[in-house]
């Protein structure tokens, strides 16, 4: 078997494998399966780019941790991919910073990790690169000679034809994609969107429903929603933890039902319009006072970004409006913790909340929904509310789905989700839980792996098959 290669933009902790929870797990095990180096930035911000990278080998895996300087983290990384490629691939045209300088340290920075990366790569190693940050490496190793397979896997959406092609450099990052041999969205939608970029823009030839030829090579680009570690999330809702424990029963005690949010701190995430949905709910609905609450958990992130301080700002107005208007010496409406809080405790928060309140303006797939889908006791389940516009919606057809700028409809169907009967509970959740334990972590990690090893092969200079 050949050994797999991971790129992703920070490099994952291969010993304590708790990074980002149930992904990093999954790869970390198939890289442990057969054999293979993780690629990535070592994740300080005062290295030198392009110095010696430090590696690491543990048992049959190699760690390489690239150094990156302040100037090309706050150009390549906080500039291109979260000022430009972010906002513009969340559809929000008006947020996008595009600056030389960024897109300078961007394209830079790609070669110089795809010079560093190239130097331990066999010849047939299959290579698996991950997300936005990393669009042109497969080019980049391409022109130094490179012909192994790569895959690319976006986990964030990939916006219409029309959006996409307002960005500066759309036709230097679609021949950018194009040296992949495949490319992997979330969604049906991201797939038909770069399928009809292309159809429209390129001189891209289409055969069959998922296959495109280029200047005589073969790219797929098909759609492998990603899933979560089911199984062990759900284990860890049951952990007892006695302080999240005496908080549910003091909830119970009261006949108090709780609403629950986790996100990172985004824009993308819809977390004023779920603030003021939520406060609609309480307004229009007075029998609600001390017997419903909203737990948001928002972990910041990207703070430098002007976008998310603004953000941040305004969430703070919202919350204390809300309180101020609703909360009594016994209630505190609307509990926001601008914290990262432990797995460990999300876990059995989501099991003791009768409410996940996921409503994203736009999200490649969005795993809370997942989470909360897991971490749900079966015989008395909770109710999932979900963005129409989350990648989830594509398959957890049986949450209550709502579009997330519509706060009437979002206080209503909180409402419907709090009133709903045991019967109709079950039976939704029991189709989503399914979907969740069946099309888990591993499996997503399978279907792409068997189809990246089938895919085209990567020399320019000959037909990929
Ligand atoms: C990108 C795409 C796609 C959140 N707050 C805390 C915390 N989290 C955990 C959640 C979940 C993860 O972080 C967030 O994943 P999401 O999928 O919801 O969103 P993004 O971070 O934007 O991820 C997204 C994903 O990639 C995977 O492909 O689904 O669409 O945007 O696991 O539980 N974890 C802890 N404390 C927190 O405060 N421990």
């Amino acid at each position: 078997m050949s050994r797999l290669v991971i790129v992703s933009n920070r490099v994952a902790d291969l010993k304590t494998g708790t990074q980002s929870g149930g992904l990093a797990v999954a790869l970390a095990d198939a890289l442990k399966e057969r054999g293979g180096i993780w690629f990535g930035w070592d994740g300080a911000d005062d290295g030198v780019t392009g110095a010696a990278p430090q590696v690491e080998t543990i048992g049959n895996v190699v760690r390489i941790a690239a150094p990156l300087s302040a100037e090309d983290l706050a150009n390549y990384y906080l500039g291109y991919a979260n000022s430009v490629l972010w906002p513009m691939f969340h559809y929000r045209l008006d947020l996008v910073d595009y600056r030389p300088e960024f897109s300078e340290s961007y394209w830079r920075v790609n070669e110089t990790f795809a010079r560093q990366l190239n130097g331990f790569l066999r010849p047939d190693d299959i290579v698996w690169i991950h997300d936005y940050h990393l669009i042109p490496l497969a080019s980049c190793l391409r022109t130094m000679g490179c012909k192994q397979k790569i895959g690319f896997f976006l986990h964030i959406p990939f916006p219409p034809s029309d959006l996409f092609s307002a960005a500066p450099e759309h036709t230097r990052l679609v021949e950018a994609l194009l040296q992949f041999d495949l490319i992997g969205f979330q969604t049906q939608t991201d797939v038909n969107n770069l399928k009809h970029y292309l159809t429209e823009s390129t001189g891209a030839v289409q055969h069959g429903d998922n296959e495109f030829v280029v200047d005589g090579r073969s790219v797929l680009i098909d759609r492998f929603p990603i899933g979560i570690d089911a199984a062990s999330f759900a284990e860890m809702a049951t952990d007892s933890n006695d302080e999240v424990e005496m908080d549910l029963m003091r909830l119970k005690v009261l006949g108090r039902r709780q609403i629950i949010g986790v996100d990172r701190l985004d824009y993308s995430k819809g977390l004023p319009e779920r603030f003021k949905a939520f406060g609609r709910l309480v307004e229009q609905h007075p029998e609600l006072s001390k017997k419903v609450s909203f737990l948001q958990v928002a972990s910041p992130t990207r703070e430098a970004v002007d976008a998310y301080a603004d953000i941040r700002t305004e969430l703070e107005t919202l919350a204390g409006s809300i309180n101020g208007k609703f909360a009594d010496f016994n209630w505190t409406p609307l509990r926001y913790i601008n914290r990262a809080v432990a797995r460990e405790i999300l876990a059995p928060l989501f099991r003791g909340s009768q409410v996940g309140f996921v409503t994203p303006l736009r999200d490649g797939m969005n795993l809370v929904a997942k989470e909360y889908i897991a971490a749900q006791r079966p015989n008395d389940p909770g109710v999932l509310v979900l963005s129409q516009f989350a990648g989830a919606a594509e398959e957890l057809t049986e949450a209550l789905i709502v579009n997330p700028y519509d706060i009437d409809e979002m206080a209503r169907q909180l409402h419907r989700a709090l009133v709903m009967p045991l019967e109709e509970r079950r039976e939704r959740h029991s189709a989503l839980r399914r979907k969740v334990f069946q099309d888990d972590a591993r499996s997503w990690l399978n279907n792409f792996m068997a189809v990246l090893e089938q895919a085209g092969g990567g020399s320019n200079d000959e037909p990929a098959r």
